[in-house]
């Protein structure tokens, strides 16, 4: 059954989901929470490599980055405590029904410090100039490695917009939620769901990942063959390096010298 609009549904548990329920509630609600993706172990270490990253990492350009948020980019350059995420098996049953073909878009770590303003509502899939409607492209999944509170932060997002007729946009009056969840859940939403990420009001900062997915054939919002050196890919699991770019969109929509791009990483440099 779907949550009425003013509330937020209760997280489906990772033990036990099967892809296809998951998947469904996706494409019905516009987003859907999995609980028990992470372990306690896995939350530690991310927290703790995050922690390292952000102390050099600057706090964002313009409104939308966050003046007071800190975001770390080409993140698989930079950490392994996501390659696991990643590919979750769940999150991956899930792309495949949703999306078929895909590899990672925007994978980066959001540190919305204390004071920070509520991020403008947008859709994910706006960056790319499709006409509307179009089938599903784009896929999120935001990571909290905070409690995510209404007070600290949490990703607000518009209950139903994913099905909004062509050229709405968000409108005083409009219900918006906040993704109140646990470190260890993920949250999968659609990018045609309107969402942004919330003020802090608090004085702690909170700290998420988002892993975002997109169609094999449309560029992604990084470039990773540039933001990865072939050295750390070298080293990454298979399916990882697809993600990241070393794959192909069938039937050879991404070729290097006539080749498999992952050819290029057994090759001499
Ligand atoms: O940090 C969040 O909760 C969401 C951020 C977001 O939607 C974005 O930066 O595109």
């Amino acid at each position: 059954m779907s949550p009425g609009p003013g509330a937020l549904a209760a997280p489906v548990s990772a033990a036990g989901a099967s892809g296809e329920d998951v998947a469904g509630r996706l494409v019905r609600d516009g987003y859907v929470i999995i609980a028990g993706m992470m372990s306690d172990a896995e939350i530690r270490a991310a927290r703790a490599d995050l922690d390292r990253i952000l102390a050099a990492t600057r706090t964002g350009r313009n409104a939308f980055e966050g003046f007071s948020t800190r975001r770390v980019y080409a993140l698989f350059a930079k950490t392994r405590t996501f390659d696991r995420a990643a590919t979750h098996p769940l999150l991956l049953d899930v792309l495949d029904r949703v999306l078929r073909h895909y590899q990672l878009s925007a994978p980066v770590g959001i540190q919305i410090g204390p004071g920070e303003a509520a991020q403008i509502l947008h859709r994910d899939d706006a960056i790319y100039p499709l006409p509307q409607p179009h089938p599903t492209v784009v896929v999120n999944t935001m990571w909290p490695l905070d409690e995510f509170t209404a007070d600290n932060g949490a990703t607000r997002f518009v209950p139903g917009s994913h099905e909004w007729a062509p050229g709405r946009t968000p409108a005083a009056g409009d219900p918006v939620l906040s993704a109140t969840m646990s470190p260890g859940s993920a949250m999968l939403y659609l990018g045609s769901l309107w969402h942004g990420g919330g003020a802090n009001h608090t004085g702690r900062p909170r700290l998420g990942v988002i892993l975002e997915y997109a169609a094999a054939w449309l560029r992604p919002q990084e470039n990773h063959c540039l933001a990865v050196p072939r050295a750390v890919v070298r080293q990454l699991p298979g399916r990882l390096q697809e993600l990241l770019g070393y794959g192909i969109y069938p039937p050879f929509l991404g070729y290097v010298d006539g080749r498999h791009p992952r050819r290029v990483l057994s090759a001499p440099e």
